[in-house]
């Protein structure tokens, strides 16, 4: 009955119970998105190379959802690390410490959608890079090199030394 918006006024004055029981259920709509109680851990394996196969992450790509934690687990004593190398805009800057033994770990939780670009220092060369996607990648922030981190496919950072003769 009062809910006739006859000035600007009249709508302000009226407004905050509306508001707040608005706002209540986005809350609620978006806490279900962003933080579930079925937020997940994944395991990637950082393999060596082995008479028939090479230096790999496995899985080498992995989608998971912002929350999702991913764990990666040296499978064999050789050392291997993770570092991004380029990150959605506004990504925080990740790497790990050198994992030396078989069954030494390391954890991310990735908040920001968007694909994450990593390599594996030692291996780099050899093939031994992944990737991860957060969230859908369509919508997410572009990925941008991260800072002081540039990778040999990158065509304007590096000259590709194939093709010196
Ligand atoms: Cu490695």
């Amino acid at each position: 009955m009062e809910y006739k918006k006859t000035t600007n006024n009249n709508f302000i004055v009226r407004a905050p119970r509306l508001t707040i029981s608005f706002c209540l259920s986005l809350t609620v709509i978006m806490a279900s998105f962003a933080n579930p109680a079925s937020a997940r851990e994944y395991t990637v394996e950082m393999l060596s190379a082995t008479s028939t196969t090479k230096y790999r992450f496995e899985p080498k790509v992995l989608k998971i959802e912002p929350g999702d934690t991913v764990v990666w687990v040296n499978a064999q004593n050789e050392p291997h690390d993770v570092m991004a190398e380029a990150a959605p805009e506004g990504a925080e800057n990740w790497k790990s410490p050198y994992l030396t033994k078989k069954g030494q770990s390391w954890s991310y939780t990735f908040t920001v959608s968007g694909t994450y670009d990593y390599h594996c220092h030692p291996h780099e060369g050899l093939g031994m890079v992944g990737k991860i996607i957060v969230g859908d990648a369509s919508t997410a922030a572009q990925s941008v090199p991260v800072e002081g981190h540039h990778h040999a496919t990158e065509p304007d950072a590096t000259p590709n030394h194939d093709q010196h003769h």
